[in-house]
């Protein structure tokens, strides 16, 4: 009894330790590696006017809140907090803390619905054409690459089109429709 207690305790905590693990790691990387007593020489958005928080976790949320924002430094004299637009080079300065944004986040990329449509069995392809799918992500930027391109021949059957989008961090999304063509005899 006693020993089956035991087994059934450890193995709670080693899931709770492992979501632990989990639930830690993406709490810390998006701000990428924070030094302190550093500044991000130039790259400065906005023209170097640095909105105020109250800390360098803010200044990093700021960052990772704002388009193209790749770096931050804030200031703990005075709480300026400056974003930029590149992976800048670290240079030792008391007042600042500095960090790089990691993005973790994949793009959204929306298929189109499931296609169905015919062609004659003794001349079994058909053009089938579709809307591109839409993507976005928080970068801004976004290649998407498809496995068939809209008016290619489809054969009688199911053919699975799918879609992948790319940021420049090199986090993908992938979606994907179904081309049915059904089969009719020729008139
Ligand atoms: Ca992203």
């Amino acid at each position: 009894m006693f020993v089956s207690w035991c087994i059934a305790m450890s193995t709670t905590l080693i899931t709770l330790l492992s979501l632990l693990q989990i639930f830690s790691v993406g709490l810390t990387s998006p701000c990428g590696t924070i030094r302190e007593g550093f500044d991000i020489a130039g790259y400065d958005m906005f023209g170097g006017q640095g909105n105020n928080t109250n800390n360098a976790e803010e200044c990093c949320q700021t960052c990772k809140g704002t388009p193209g924002c790749k770096g931050w430094t804030w200031s703990s004299d005075g709480g300026g907090c400056y974003l930029k637009s590149d992976e800048g080079e670290f240079g030792a300065t008391e007042i600042f803390t500095s960090g790089l944004i990691r993005d973790i986040d994949k793009p959204d990329i929306h298929c189109p619905a499931d296609i169905l449509t015919t062609a004659f069995i003794d001349n079994p392809t058909v053009s089938v054409t579709w809307p591109l799918p839409y993507a976005t992500d928080n970068s801004e930027s976004v290649q998407v690459q498809g496995s068939h391109d809209p008016g290619s021949d489809f054969f009688i059957g199911s053919t699975v089109v799918t879609y992948e989008a790319t940021d420049p961090s090199g986090n993908m999304a992938v979606c994907s429709f179904t081309v049915v063509v059904e089969g009719t005899a020729t008139g």
